[in-house]
C-alpha cells in the first residue's frame, strides 16, 4: 500500500527548522566552498606517519588527481574503485574523480577476489587504486575477467607492481590540464558504495550530488548545525571509509566544516588511544564493538581521553548499558548516535545534544529525524501510517536518499515507493519528544560489528556444495559482534556425512573475515512460505528459544 491508501498520515519531522540547501552544485564545489576561511588549517592527518595536509594542499592535490584521471581516459559518468584501508589518496581519489563528474565505488580490501570482482563486474569501474599488497586479488586468469592494463588501470599508492601505475600519474598531473568544461547536474552519480539493502545481493547504490550535498547539510550547516563541527575539531577516522558512515558523516561533514580529520588505518586500541592523546581528538565516530572495547578494556584508563567533546556511534544498535560504561570514562563528553543506511544517503536520524545548541536527548534513542526530510512509521502488515511510540517500518523521504540502484529498477522500486518513501526493513517508533528508537530488523541484513552480511549471498555459496539442498542464513545475537551470521542447512541425499566445520571452511575460503559462519545447523527442511519465502522470523525465534544442537 502507498501512503496515500493510507487514512491517516503521520510524518515526523525534525526539530531543527530547515534551512537552504546548495544542492544544485557539484560536490566537491560544495565541501570546499568554503576553502578562502581555512585554506592554512590542517586538513587531514596521516595516523601512522603524523604527516599533515593542508586544507589548501588537500584541494591542490585533488585537482591534480582530477586532471590525472582524465589523462587515463576517465570521463565523466565512468567509474573508478577505491581498494584500500584509509589513507590521504582516498580523498583525493574521491574528490579528485567528483571534479571530473566521474563516480568512486568504494571497496572493502579484505574481500576475497570473488567478492571484489563482482563489484568490479557491476560498476564496471575503469580505474582501481589500491595498494600493491591487494593487486594480486584483481588478477584472475578465468576468460571473463577483465586484464589490467588492458580493460582497466591500476594505480598503486606504494611501488607498482607489473602493469601497474603508481599514483604520482595522478597526484602530480597538472592541476591547470582539466578538462575545463565538465557539466555536473545534481542528479549526476558521484559514489556507488555498494549494500543488499532490505533484501537480496549487494547491490550498487547510486548516490548523485545532490543526496550527498543534501545528507551533509542536514548535519553540519545553518545556524544551529545538527552536527556541530568546529574548525578546530579533530575527528577521528578509524571506520573504514569505504562505508558510508566514515565517508559521509567523518570525511565530507569535516571538509565542509572546515575541521582536521584525522586517518587511520585500522583499529589498534593502543594507537587509537595515543593518537586520540596525541593530536586531541575532540570528535570521535565510532561503531558499538569500539565502544565494548574502549568501555571495557583496562589500558583505557591510562590514557588521557580529555580532548574529546562528542562521541557519535552508529551502524548498529548501542545498548544503554554500554554506552553509560564508556561514558563513565569519558564523563565530559556528549554521548548520542546516528542512524544511517546507506540507500538513505545515509543519515535518517541524529543525536539532537550535538547541536550547535544542544537539545536533550535520552539514552539509546538514535535522535531525531534530519532537517529538511520527513520520516513516516508504517505497519509492515496493512502499510498504514503509524502514530508516535507505534513501531512499524521507518521510512524516509528527502533529497538526500539515493537516486535508485545500479542497473536493477526492480530492486529500486521495492524499495522506494510511488511517493517517494525509502523504505529501510528497519522496525522502530518516534516517541513524545520526537526522537528516533531502533527496536529491530525486519530486512534479512546481518550486521557484523557494523559490517553487512547479506544472507542471501551465503546461501547461494552455500546452494553450490554438492552436498547441500538447502540453506538459509540468519543472524544470531553475539556480545562482541552485535550479531554473527549462522546456517541452517539441509543435506543433500549424498551429504550425510557432510560436517559442520566441511560447511564452515567452504565458506570461509570465499568470503571476507565478517560474513565467515559462525555455527551451522542441520536440519530436515528450511521453512519456507506458500510463496517459497525462507521464513527468517521462524528462524530466528528458533535460535532465541533454545539453540538446537
Ligand atoms: O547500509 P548500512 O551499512 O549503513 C549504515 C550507516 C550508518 C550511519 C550511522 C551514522 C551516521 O552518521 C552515518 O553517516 C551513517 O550502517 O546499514 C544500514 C542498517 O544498519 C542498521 C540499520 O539496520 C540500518 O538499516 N543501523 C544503522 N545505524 C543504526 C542501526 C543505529 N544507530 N542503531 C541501530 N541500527
Amino acid at each position: 500500500k502507498t501512503q496515500a491508501q493510507s487514512s491517516q498520515i503521520h510524518i515526523f519531522r525534525s526539530r531543527l527548522p530547515d534551512i537552504p540547501i546548495p544542492n544544485q552544485i557539484p560536490l566537491h564545489t560544495y565541501c570546499f566552498q568554503n576553502l578562502a576561511e581555512y585554506r592554512d588549517r590542517t586538513c587531514l592527518i596521516v595516523g601512522s606517519t603524523g604527516k599533515t595536509y593542508s586544507f589548501a594542499e588537500t584541494h591542490l592535490i585533488c585537482r591534480k588527481v582530477a586532471s590525472g584521471l582524465a589523462k587515463l581516459g576517465v570521463k565523466k559518468g565512468d567509474v573508478i574503485m577505491t581498494l584500500f584501508q584509509n589513507c590521504p589518496e582516498f580523498v583525493f581519489s574521491f574528490m579528485g574523480a567528483s571534479m571530473i563528474g566521474a563516480v568512486t565505488t568504494t571497496a572493502n580490501p579484505f574481500y576475497t577476489k570473488a567478492e571484489i570482482f563482482k563489484q568490479m563486474s557491476a560498476s564496471k569501474a575503469k580505474v582501481v587504486i589500491t595498494q600493491s599488497v591487494y593487486v594480486d586479488k584483481l588478477k584472475d586468469s578465468g576468460e571473463e575477467y577483465p586484464k589490467i592494463g588492458e580493460d582497466f588501470s591500476v594505480v598503486t599508492i606504494d611501488d607498482p607492481p607489473e602493469n601497474c601505475l603508481h599514483f604520482s600519474v595522478l597526484s602530480e598531473a597538472d592541476e591547470e590540464d582539466m578538462p575545463a568544461t565538465v557539466e555536473i547536474a545534481p542528479d549526476d552519480a558521484v559514489a556507488l558504495p555498494f549494500s543488499s539493502g532490505t533484501t537480496g545481493l549487494p547491490k550498487g547504490v547510486v548516490l548523485t550530488h545532490k543526496s550527498l550535498i543534501t545528507s551533509v547539510a542536514q548535519q553540519v550547516d545553518g545556524e544551529n548545525p545538527n552536527l556541530y563541527l568546529k574548525e578546530d575539531d579533530v575527528v577521528l577516522c578509524v571506520l573504514p571509509l569505504f562505508h558510508i558512515f566514515s565517508l559521509n558523516s567523518v570525511l565530507l561533514c569535516s571538509l565542509r566544516a572546515g575541521a582536521a580529520v584525522l586517518l587511520m588505518q585500522k583499529f589498534e586500541i593502543k594507537s587509537l588511544l595515543e593518537l586520540i592523546k596525541k593530536h586531541r581528538v575532540s570528535v570521535a565516530a565510532v561503531v558499538p564493538p569500539l565502544v565494548l572495547a574502549l568501555a571495557k578494556n583496562p589500558i583505557v584508563d591510562s590514557y588521557d581521553l580529555s580532548s574529546i567533546r562528542v562521541v557519535l556511534s552508529g551502524a548498529a544498535p548501542l545498548g544503554k548499558e554500554l554506552e553509560e560504561a564508556l561514558h563513565q570514562r569519558v564523563p565530559q563528553a556528549i554521548f548520542g548516535q546516528g542512524y544511517g543506511m546507506t540507500e538513505a544517503g545515509p543519515v535518517l536520524s541524529m543525536c539532537p545534544a550535538f547541536a550547535k545548541q544542544a537539545l536533550p536527548a535520552k539514552s539509546g534513542s538514535c535522535g531525531s529525524v534530519v532537517r529538511n526530510a520527513e520520516l513516516m512509521v508504517v505497519d509492515p502488515e496493512t502499510g498504514c501510517s503509524l502514530g508516535r511510540n507505534q513501531p512499524g517500518e521507518i521510512c524516509i523521504r528527502g533529497s538526500q536518499i539515493m537516486k535508485e540502484y545500479l542497473n536493477d529498477p526492480a530492486a529500486t522500486a521495492r524499495t522506494i515507493d510511488v511517493d517517494g518513501w525509502l523504505h529501510t526493513g528497519d522496525i522502530g517508533y518516534v516517541d513524545d519528544d520526537d526522537e528516533v528508537f531502533i527496536v529491530d530488523r525486519v530486512k534479512e541484513l546481518i550486521k557484523f560489528k557494523g559490517f553487512q552480511v547479506p544472507p542471501a549471498e551465503l546461501e547461494a555459496l552455500l546452494l553450490s556444495h554438492p552436498m547441500i539442498a538447502d540453506a538459509a542464513v540468519v543472524p544470531q545475537k553475539d556480545d562482541a559482534a552485535g550479531e554473527v551470521p549462522v546456517a541452517f542447512v539441509v543435506r543433500s541425499s549424498d551429504g550425510f556425512d557432510l560436517t559442520e566445520e566441511a560447511v564452515k571452511e567452504f565458506i570461509a575460503k570465499q568470503v571476507v573475515f565478517y560474513k565467515k559462519l559462525h555455527k551451522v545447523y542441520f536440519i530436515h527442511a528450511i521453512p519456507k512460505s506458500a510463496s517459497g519465502k525462507i521464513l527468517r522470523k521462524e528462524l530466528r525465534e528458533k535460535l532465541q528459544a533454545a539453540p538446537p544442537s
